[in-house]
């Protein structure tokens, strides 16, 4: 099968965004704990060419950050990084207790079943390209708690 023919029957799925050779699946966050107003969105990119995810915003959210999860002496702890490095055509995996998209400063509360709107900005060469994804928020509970520490 040719690959945009792939490509074209993953459009007809949902959870696919792309935008130039950037292709985004599977954004979810998970619903934020009540009195909680920040959320981390997880996701998987992957580009034809070398790119760098520099960034995204959010309409539900008054700030977005890059973050990354380490442990650091026993403690789980979240840095802002400037940017998450795409190797040509590698999926890239955001994931709990990894890299991940931060939704601070939320202006609405996120119910399960939710679709959040987020826009993510690559840089593929010198081009800048914007990729429109709806991300899922899912049900809070099991393995996370929620609770971060910044
Ligand atoms: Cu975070």
């Amino acid at each position: 099968m040719k690959r945009w023919m792939i490509w074209l029957l993953c459009w007809a799925c949902s959870g696919v965004a792309m935008a130039g050779d950037v292709v985004v699946q599977d954004a979810w966050l998970r619903a934020p704990a009540p009195g909680q107003d920040v959320a981390g969105v997880y996701l998987t990119i992957e580009c034809a060419q070398v790119a760098t995810l520099t960034g995204a915003q959010s309409s539900v959210a008054g700030t977005v950050q890059l973050h990354r999860m380490s442990m650091q002496q026993g403690v789980m702890r979240m840095q802002q990084i400037a940017g998450i490095r795409l190797p040509a055509g590698q999926a890239v995996h955001l994931a709990p207790g990894g890299l991940h998209i931060m939704l601070i400063h939320l202006k609405q509360a996120l119910h399960p079943g939710d679709s959040v709107p987020l826009v993510l900005d690559v840089t593929v060469g010198d081009k800048a390209e914007h990729v429109d994804v709806q991300a899922v928020v899912r049900g809070f509970g099991d393995s996370q708690t929620g609770k971060m520490v910044h």
